[in-house]
C-alpha cells in the first residue's frame, strides 16, 4: 500500500515527541552551562531542506526567546559563502540539524566552521553517532523519530520540539511546559485526519500555497515542501503580509490558501485570508485558540510551532494518496543527499 510507513510515522509522532523531551531533560543542565560559557553574540542555524526550514523555525524562536541575534541559512550558503553569514566564528554559535547527519554539505559546513575557529557546534540530529554528531560539541538527539519514509515528517516535528525546548530553556522560560503537546498531537492527528483528507481529495484545488509569520514561516515552508515531495503539487510560501505584494494575483477558486495563524499577530493574518476569500480563494486557518483548526490557546509562543505540522502532514499525505502516488518513496529524492566532498 502507497506511503505506509509515512502514515504511521505521522499519526505515531507524539511518541517520538516525548522521547526528545525526555532526551533534553537529560541534557538541559549541561546546555545551559555551556551556553553561559560560550558568550556567543551570534547563533547561526543550518540545515538542508526541510532541516534548513526547521532551522527557519528555530532562529526566529531562538533569538525571541534569548534576544541574542541568531539567524538560518542552507547549509551550502555557510559552504560557499561564509562571509556573508558568519561575521565572527569565535563568538558563533553553530547549530547544525540533520535527520541523518550524513548530507555532506551540512558536515562539510560545519568542517570549514570549526576550522575557521568556529567557538563551539551543537547538532540535532536523529543520529547521535552520525558523522555530523561526531563533529559536535554537544548532541540533542531525537532517537524513536528515525524513519523509512524518505520525507521528513515525526523527525522533523521531534528535531523542532528539541530545538523549541532548547529556545525556551535559555531564553529562561519553563520549557517543561512541553510535556503537554504530544497529548495535543494526538488530539490533532485525530480530528484533523478526515478533514484534511477532504481538502486533499479536492481535485478542483491545483495550488496550495502556505502562509506563516514569526517562528511559523519555517513551518509553513516546511509545508510547502510536504506538498511539493509527497504529491508533486504546485506549492508556494510567503509571510502573510507578503502574499498581498503580488502573490495574491493568483487567489482563485484554484487556490487553497493555508494560514499558520501566530499567538500574536492573528488580527493582521486573518484579515488577509479573508481578503483571499473575497478572491473565491479557498482558505483554511490554523491558529491557537479557534478558527478551522483549533490548537490550544494560552500557550507560550515558544511552545506552538511543532503543533502546526500533525495537519498540514496529513494534508500532503492525504493528497499523495489521492493523486496514487507513493510518498514513501518521492520522485527523483533519497534520504540524504551525498556530494563529492572534494569538489568543496
Ligand atoms: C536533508 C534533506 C532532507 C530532504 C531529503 C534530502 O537531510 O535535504 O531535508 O527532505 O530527504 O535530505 P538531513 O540532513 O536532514 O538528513
Amino acid at each position: 500500500m502507497n506511503g505506509q510507513h509515512t502514515y504511521q510515522e505521522i499519526t505515531t509522532q507524539p511518541t517520538a515527541w516525548e522521547d526528545a523531551l525526555t532526551a533534553f531533560a537529560g541534557i538541559a543542565p549541561a546546555l545551559k552551562t555551556s551556553w553561559q560559557a560560550l558568550d556567543a553574540n551570534q547563533v547561526l542555524f543550518i540545515g538542508c531542506g526541510s532541516t534548513h526550514y526547521l532551522s527557519l523555525a528555530a532562529a526566529a524562536l531562538f533569538q525571541q526567546t534569548t534576544g541574542v541575534a541568531a539567524r538560518a541559512v542552507p547549509s551550502s550558503e555557510l559552504l560557499l559563502f561564509d562571509k556573508t553569514v558568519v561575521a565572527n566564528p569565535a563568538k558563533t554559535l553553530l547549530v547544525a540539524i540533520s535527520r541523518s547527519g550524513t548530507t555532506t554539505e551540512t558536515i562539510t559546513a560545519v568542517s570549514r566552521f570549526k576550522q575557521q575557529g568556529g567557538a563551539a557546534v551543537w547538532t540535532i540530529t536523529c543520529y547521535p553517532d552520525s558523522p555530523l554528531a561526531q563533529l559536535s560539541d554537544i548532541v540533542l538527539p531525537t532517537v524513536a523519530a528515525q524513519e523509512q519514509s524518505v520525507a521528513q515528517t515525526r523527525s522533523f516535528a521531534s528535531m523542532m520540539l528539541m530545538a523549541q525546548a532548547l529556545a525556551a530553556h535559555l531564553g529562561g522560560e519553563d520549557w517543561t511546559v512541553l510535556h503537554d503537546l504530544p497529548e495535543y498531537g494526538r488530539t490533532l492527528i485525530a480530528h484533523t485526519n478526515a478533514p484534511m483528507q477532504a481538502l486533499a481529495q479536492r481535485t478542483d484545488l491545483t495550488r496550495f500555497t502556505f502562509l506563516g509569520s514569526g517562528p511559523q514561516f519555517g513551518i509553513a515552508s516546511e509545508a510547502m515542501l510536504k506538498m511539493t515531495e509527497m504529491s508533486l503539487t504546485v506549492a508556494y510560501t510567503f509571510h502573510f503580509m507578503e502574499y498581498r505584494h503580488g502573490p495574491m494575483s493568483m487567489a482563485n477558486p484554484e487556490a487553497a490558501i493555508i494560514g499558520l495563524l501566530s499567538p500574536n499577530a492573528a488580527a493582521h493574518e486573518k484579515q488577509v485570508l479573508a481578503e483571499m476569500a473575497a478572491n473565491d480563494a479557498v482558505t483554511l486557518a490554523i491558529a491557537p485558540g479557534g478558527e478551522d483548526i483549533q490548537l490550544p490557546a494560552n500557550l507560550p509562543a515558544w511552545a506552538y510551532p511543532v503543533l502546526y505540522l500533525p495537519p498540514l502532514q496529513l494534508l500532503a499525505y492525504h493528497r499523495a494518496i489521492a493523486k496514487g502516488l507513493d510518498p514513501d518513496n518521492p520522485r527523483n529524492l533519497t534520504a540524504v543527499v551525498y556530494l563529492d566532498t572534494a569538489a568543496f
